[in-house]
Order: structure tokens, then C-alpha cells, then sequence
């Protein structure tokens, strides 16, 4: 740790969390609904390869016989409070190189309010299929569902004649991807480190916002432009032991760590 602490070091976290995730081969809490009533409605499958899928479950809704209305619905997971920067991210795909164009709707609901298809956050139809054509989605989830237990419901709604809507490889995370080599962060350094009751932030450009963390994540000081007086931060009050001081210039953020003593 002390060794840590004599660097001054401005490495790169990725700060995302996981906060759910299904690869789909347990299926306990999932709910199917075949909201066209026809019988046809999402199963699971495996033999996903060549489209590219990983080997295993995924989930499927056919439509090769008439008009089609299913849904699959997540069980319930809850986002926990102050999370923001939701994301959710999956695999999908289509069997057929030729009768791709499946429709699908993404829902988000509060669990126990309202209906499943209330909240549309995301709609597409697919642009390929067959072979090696699956790719992966990534859709925004609004900060408003941070603090709620929630479900995700996928719809497939298509004219008749296609053939197949796969998805797979599940994942709600928070928090942005971190990046590096961003040249606000160029000349950027804090010092003395460690410290013991000041933590001076040297920057050629005005910093927005800084905030500290510690290890368990918990944020413990939040200064924006205006409260960052003279570009210091007391941190005297604050327990020894690591911290993480993590800067946002220009809407890029990077993370710090630093030693109280
Ligand atoms: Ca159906
Ligand atoms: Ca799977």
C-alpha cells in the first residue's frame, strides 16, 4: 500500500457495475406471454453458433406463421439508489438471411405498477440475419428507475413470413466506461500524495467537478466548480487509509487514488 501511495498515479478504472445479468441457461423467474394467443410464443433453443451466439440457451420467438405478439418478461431485479448511467446491453439476432426483419420493443416497468408494456425505452428492426449476424444492443435506461425493483420485457411483434428473433447474454451495468488519453487530463496531477491535510489539484483547465470516494464506493466530498476553492481539497476530517478522488473536465471524467495519512 505505501508503495501505491508514493505514485502518483493516474490510472484508468472501468467504472461500470453490474447490477443484473442472464446468459439465459436459467430461466427460473422469467414470464412468457403470448399476447396474440396463437400458441407460438418465446421458447429456449440451443445451436445459436452460427448466427453468433455463445454456445448454450438462448431465448426465440418464431414467426413464421401468422402475425405475431410475444413478449418475454426478466424477473424482478432491483437497481440500487444513487445508481446512474443505466445500461442494458444484450445479444440478438435472426435465423434467417433472408427473412431477417423482426421488430422488437424493449420495456422497462416498476414491479407492481402499471403494465408491462407501458415504458418503451428502446424499438428496432433488425437489418440482417443468418449466418455470423448477431450483434449487440446497448440501450439507455433512465436514471428515474434507479432505487426500484423493476423487470425488462422484450416484445416481438412481426408481419407474417419471417422466421426467427434470438436474444441472448443479458447485462445491466451503471456508471460510464472511464477512458484514457483525454488531453484535458494531460497536465493533470494532484500532490502532495499522501497527504495529511491538503489535496491540491493542478489543472490547465477548470475542473467541474470532484469527488471523493473510498474503497467500499461510498462517495465521502463532492465539490463542483464554484466550491473547489483555489483548487484544494481539505481532507483532513477524513479517515486515513485509500481514497478515490475521481475529476470530471468537460464532461470526461478519470480517477485518482490517494493516501490520507
Ligand atoms: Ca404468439
Ligand atoms: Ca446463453
Amino acid at each position: 500500500m505505501m508503495i501505491m501511495g508514493t505514485l502518483v498515479t493516474t490510472y484508468t478504472i472501468k467504472a461500470q457495475t453490474t447490477i443484473w445479468s442472464s446468459n439465459c441457461e436459467n430461466l427460473a423467474g422469467w414470464i412468457w406471454d403470448d399476447i396474440d394467443g396463437d400458441g407460438n410464443n418465446w421458447f429456449y433453443f440451443t445451436g445459436g453458433e452460427n448466427v453468433g451466439f455463445q454456445p448454450g440457451q438462448f431465448l426465440a420467438s418464431p414467426s413464421m406463421t401468422g402475425s405475431q405478439n410475444n413478449a418475454i418478461r426478466t424477473p424482478v431485479f432491483n437497481i440500487p439508489g444513487g445508481e446512474s448511467d443505466l445500461s442494458l446491453s444484450f445479444r440478438i439476432g435472426a435465423s434467417s438471411d433472408t427473412n431477417y426483419q423482426e421488430t422488437y420493443y424493449v420495456y422497462i416497468q416498476e414491479n407492481g405498477v402499471g403494465g408491462a408494456y407501458d415504458n418503451l425505452i428502446h424499438q428496432a428492426t433488425l437489418t440482417d440475419g443468418g449466418t455470423g449476424s448477431a450483434q449487440d444492443v446497448s440501450i439507455s435506461i433512465p436514471d428515474i428507475y434507479a432505487g426500484k425493483d423493476v423487470y425488462l420485457s422484450i416484445r416481438h411483434s412481426n408481419p407474417v413470413n419471417q422466421e426467427f428473433l434470438m436474444v441472448d447474454d443479458f447485462l445491466v451495468t451503471s456508471g460510464q466506461a472511464l477512458s484514457v488519453g483525454d488531453s484535458d487530463f494531460e497536465l493533470f496531477s494532484i500532490y502532495p500524495n499522501p497527504t495529511r491535510k491538503v489535496l491540491n489539484i493542478y489543472s490547465n483547465v477548470p475542473v467541474d467537478q470532484a469527488e471523493v470516494y473510498n474503497l467500499l464506493g461510498q462517495k465521502v466530498m463532492a465539490f463542483n466548480e464554484s466550491s473547489l476553492l483555489n483548487q484544494k481539497i481539505d481532507v483532513s476530517n477524513l479517515q486515513t487509509g485509500n481514497y478515490l478522488l475521481k475529476v470530471t473536465i468537460n464532461s470526461e471524467s478519470q480517477i485518482y487514488r490517494f493516501i490520507k495519512n
